[in-house]
Parts: C-alpha cells; sequence; structure tokens
C-alpha cells in the first residue's frame, strides 16, 4: 500500500516567506518550509497498482495556469482544541476548478468522491496543548499577510510516508497546467520534475519533517 495525496508545491521564495511567519506558540511543531504545500486532495492508502490508473486520470486533466494569493492566517479545531495553524488562499476561481477537477479525475480512476467542502490552506504547523491566547495572538498579528501573486503551473502527487515523529513526502510526480486549446480537448498534459516524459516511479525525495495527518 501506499499513502498519496495531491497538493500544490509552492515556489522556494514563498516557502520562506511562510516559514518566516512561525515562532511563538508554545506546543507547535513547525512544518520545514521545504515540506510546505497546498492540499488539493488527500488520496490516502492505496495499492500501489492502482498509480497508473491514477496517473492516467490526472494526466489527462486540463486547467490553464494560474497566480494565486495567500492572505491571512487560521486555525483547524478538532473537538475544541486547535489542531493546526495555517495561510489561508484568496479566493480563487482557477483553483477552486483546479480542485474539482482533480477529484473528479480520481472518481474516474475508481475513488470515492471528496465530500468534504475544500478549504485552500497551506498548513504552517500541527498543535499540541497550545494556549489559546497564544494561538489567537498569533492568527491577529498576521491577518494582513499576503504573498503573491504566487504563479501556479502544476500540481503534485505526493507519497506521504508516515514516521513515529511525523511524515515524509516523495513528489512521486508533477503534472503541468495547460488550458484546453480548441479541437485539441484530449491532450495528454504531464511532466516530471525536469520536464521528461516518464514511466513509474520518478521519485524526488524530500527531508523529513514533524507532519501529522490529521
Ligand atoms: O495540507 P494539510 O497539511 O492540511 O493533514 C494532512 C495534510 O493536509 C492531510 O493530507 C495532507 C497530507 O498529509 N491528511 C492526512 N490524513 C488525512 C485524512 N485521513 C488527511 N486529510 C483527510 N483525511
Amino acid at each position: 500500500m501506499i499513502r498519496l495525496f495531491i497538493a500544490l508545491d509552492l515556489p522556494d521564495d514563498v516557502k520562506q516567506r511562510l516559514a518566516g511567519l512561525g515562532g511563538g506558540v508554545p506546543g507547535a511543531r513547525w512544518i520545514p518550509p521545504e515540506n510546505l504545500h497546498l492540499t488539493l486532495r488527500f488520496i490516502g492508502e492505496v495499492e500501489e497498482d492502482r498509480l497508473d490508473d491514477l496517473d492516467g486520470a490526472l494526466g489527462r486533466l486540463m486547467v490553464a495556469p494560474f497566480a494565486l494569493t495567500l492572505a491571512g492566517v487560521d486555525r483547524f479545531e478538532t473537538a475544541g482544541k486547535v489542531r493546526a495553524l495555517w495561510v489561508g488562499v484568496a479566493r480563487s476561481e482557477p483553483l477552486t476548478l483546479l480542485q474539482s477537477k482533480v477529484d473528479s479525475a480520481l472518481v474516474r480512476a475508481g475513488l470515492p468522491r471528496d465530500e468534504r467542502r475544500f478549504t485552500p490552506h497551506v498548513t504552517l504547523a500541527r498543535l499540541k496543548d497550545a494556549p489559546s491566547q497564544r494561538v489567537g495572538r498569533f492568527i491577529q498579528q498576521r491577518s494582513l499577510f499576503r504573498c503573491g501573486p504566487v504563479p501556479i503551473d502544476r500540481f503534485h502527487l505526493f507519497e506521504s510516508q508516515t514516521k513515529r515523529n511525523g511524515a515524509i513526502y516523495h513528489r512521486l510526480k508533477a503534472y503541468g497546467l495547460e488550458g484546453v486549446e480548441p479541437g485539441n480537448s484530449q491532450d495528454r498534459v504531464e511532466a516530471t520534475e525536469d520536464g521528461r516524459d516518464t514511466d513509474w516511479p520518478v521519485m524526488v525525495d524530500t527531508p523529513g519533517s514533524d507532519r501529522r495527518p490529521r
């Protein structure tokens, strides 16, 4: 079995800016800059022999490149406890379109539809027993944070290997974004990190992190 998710990677300068927001919250485990990403769809555990189907469906997806703006900071709570701090995204129709096309592609490949509402975000930290006052202050002090426009011209299929103290992410495959050209709607658009077409697997290691699945 292999644990997968689909996400936007972010330019290095954006990751550095986001990482610079961290600090000042006891009980927070900050995501290392290289692991910051915007999840489009969590897939979860699948048999490895499903990869070709998923890859085929994702590679046929047609969405034009776009730019997004990261804006504001917020939290996720579970059972009254703050579990994560994240940077939000200014309303972006292209992002919503991409997310719904990714979801539909995965449904075509045999996965169940993701029924949860898409809340675009970049997780900055996982929290355990963080004092709510400090969390509130962190969010308030960064409420005017904006970063953009961030050019988005591809999305990635990631593998997540869960470890005792977090997860390690591997970028398995990149899919270049390209709009539909008239009369050419069946184009398959896909590229690896360095732009080559390849077969599985294309593994690009990213260093370990303290991430933990929700
Ligand atoms: O982008 P973020 O960090 O919010 O929380 C996990 C992370 O999202 C989420 O998938 C992303 C990559 O690990 N995730 C992990 N387990 C999940 C689950 N069971 C999950 N999302 C939904 N259901």
